[in-house]
């Protein structure tokens, strides 16, 4: 799910005309009835736009879009304005917290200002679209997208071709450079309409409690993970400069960010054929089997939407597959990043994917129908409640189900082989997945680490390349494997940044979704080791999920925590002790290299 989402949330709450904003002799629990009428009418508008847009870019849709983005940043500045005076009122509990939602704003709040709103929504529309359309043309004249770009850093182990690509991607971003820093002007001073110092607070103030406290909240359960990251970083390293030499991978330098598979080295799991412990035990290759047995996008994604129908939650509406873009279309530009869209409030729910026939894809299908069935789980709440209990509960939900896709599972859909159980077996498995799992956490730590602080001023314009470095290095042990100067701009060429989605919400969802595997197998009845749990066909399991996910944002997070897994914390001692195999074995093997960076 991406900004698309806060859009036309802020579009379901807030659309509407500054003209309508009555004075406050409306009662608070009138206001936010009109309220949920008038931007529910008006979301209408702002969610056909976006869609269109985002699966066709072209001059034309982006004055549509930016114009209905206009439009819905004007009704939040008239939302926010009337919402303020009600601070103190008297008032049920239910309109105090859908008051409360309203005043924690948007990912890109607008002055109250026309002119500014018109300028803020262009940028917006714009960046997103460049980043959509983006290219890289080699020397040779070949031209290729980003998605054919990544593959190349997926399957690639040559060195040179690698860091063509790598380069080559970040050519993307530049032009938006001074843009991005116009947004970050006109949106922190939006923020303030807020009544809070810049956009970084808004960003952290969105969690039931004082953003203060969740900034320090995210660095403890950093800290909780860290010391398992560096083992894994330790052996990668060790591996990587086994296969590209020690002068290009030095033991004691950071690893250049072009090796680890990923354009943006934020999962590493297409390298695990580098990485692999125990060659040849277990086949883990499910890509294989989807190409062979001839699925197609269709096919792909019935399978994951039989996974949640397994557990006792509803079939997806017939309009589903009429409205969702699932396959990449030939003869024009589409913003390709996966998103998940709630479209008519429940109604008309769509993902917008450009599907491949390969094991990631399967995974981001599972990752999207689960903010598809928190869409329909809640959708029977008033507007003001739809949205995850916080925003990384709605990115946990799809990966949650993907951690019940064992290989027994997998063996049952016939999309892997006999499934082997031994040692061996459990720490490749474990392996695979730490690629992905483990990687990803200082990754999707640093990025807003480096928003927050260019947010809050103390990074400055000139220094949004240098920081950026500074940040991958400090959290992921990463450097860039070419010198990069000012006339860069790598954040942006991440499609978050460009898009402007925030994204503690993975650092978050990361941590928790191994919490909620935990809870889920807990209700199912399983006792044994938590990798190998599926809670598929589990009816229990699945209506203690769909319970929770029904209460939306309802209530105030600890409370679906709680209603899901007893707990009102996040916690990152669930996922390190579930890859405890893999973290003793790891150990082992660093135990007498000098690890660090
Ligand atoms: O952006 C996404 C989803 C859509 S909400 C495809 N993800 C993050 C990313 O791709 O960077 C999923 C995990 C991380
Ligand atoms: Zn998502």
């Amino acid at each position: 799910m991406k900004h698309k989402f806060i859009v036309p949330l802020m579009g379901a709450l807030l659309l509407g005309a500054c003209d309508q904003a009555k004075a406050p002799a409306e009662s608070p629990a009138d206001f936010v009835s009109r309220i949920e009428r008038e931007g529910n009418e008006l979301a209408k508008e702002s969610y056909a736009a976006a869609w269109v847009r985002s699966t066709y870019i072209t001059q034309d849709t982006a004055v549509l879009a930016a114009k209905a983005g206009e439009r819905g940043l004007a009704f939040e500045s008239a939302v926010v304005k009337q919402a303020k005076q009600y601070k103190g009122a008297e008032m049920d509990e239910r309109t105090a917290r859908a008051i409360e939602l309203m005043l924690r704003g948007s990912s890109a709040p607008a002055p109250d200002d026309a002119a500014l709103r018109t300028e803020l929504s262009e940028i917006l529309t714009n960046m997103e679209g460049q980043y959509g359309a983006g290219k890289y043309c080699n020397e040779a004249g070949v031209c290729r997208e980003l998605q054919e770009l990544e593959a190349v850093l997926a399957q690639s182990r040559d060195y040179d071709e690698l860091l063509d690509v790598w380069k080559g991607w970040r050519e993307v971003s530049p032009p938006y450079r001074k843009d991005y820093q116009r947004f970050v002007e006109i949106a922190n001073e939006g923020a303030k309409e807020f009544g809070v110092k810049n956009l970084a607070e808004l960003w952290t103030g969105g969690y039931d409690m004082p953003s203060e406290e969740f900034v320090v909240e995210a660095r403890r359960l950093w800290e909780q993970v860290k010391p398992f990251y560096e083992e894994l970083h330790c052996h990668v390293r060790a591996k990587l400069s086994e296969t590209y030499g020690a002068d290009r991978v030095p033991l004691d330098q950071p690893i250049p960010a072009h090796l680890l598979g990923n354009m943006w080295s934020q999962t590493w799991d297409n390298i695990y054929d580098i990485m692999e412990p125990y060659k040849g035990v277990g086949q883990l290759d499910v890509t294989k089997a989807l190409v062979d047995q001839g699925y197609d996008e269709m096919k792909m994604t019935k399978t994951a939407e039989g996974f949640f129908t397994s557990l006792g939650l509803p079939s997806l509406p017939e309009s589903f597959y009429q409205n969702s873009m699932i396959k990449k279309p030939r003869d024009r530009n589409v913003v390709c990043h996966a998103s998940a869209w709630d479209m008519g409030g429940g109604s008309d729910p769509r993902i917008k994917q450009c599907v491949e026939i390969n094991e990631e894809q399967f995974g981001t299908l599972h990752h999207e129908l689960g903010h598809i069935y928190y869409y329909q789980m809640y959708k029977d709440q008033p507007s003001y409640f739809k949205g995850g209990a916080h925003d990384g509960f709605h990115e946990a939900i799809g990966d949650t189900i993907q951690l019940s896709m064992t290989p027994s599972y997998l063996q049952q859909k016939g999309l892997i082989g006999a499934v082997t159980d031994s040692y061996e077996a459990t720490i490749n498995k474990q392996m695979k997945l730490a690629l992905s799992k483990i990687a990803f956490l200082p990754f999707s730590k640093m990025i807003d680490e480096w928003r927050w602080k260019v947010f809050s001023g103390e990074i400055a314009p000139e220094d949004y390349n240098a920081s950026w470095w500074k940040l991958r290095e400090e959290y992921q042990g990463l450097r860039a494997p070419v010198a990069r100067s000012e006339a860069d701009f790598d954040a942006g060429a991440k499609y978050h940044v460009a898009g402007n989605t925030p994204y503690t919400r993975y650092f978050l969802s990361f941590i928790m979704q191994f919490q909620f595997h935990k809870a889920l197998c807990a209700a199912a009845g399983y006792e044994g080791p938590l990798n190998e749990c599926s809670i598929y066909n589990n009816k229990v399991a699945g209506a203690k999920l769909g319970a929770m996910l029904a209460m939306g944002q309802s209530k105030p997070w600890p409370d679906a925590m709680e209603a899901l897994t007893g707990q009102r914390q996040m916690d990152g001692s669930a996922i390190i002790d579930y890859f405890a195999p893999l973290n003793s074995w790891l150990k082992d093997q660093n135990k007498d290299r000098a690890c660090g960076w």
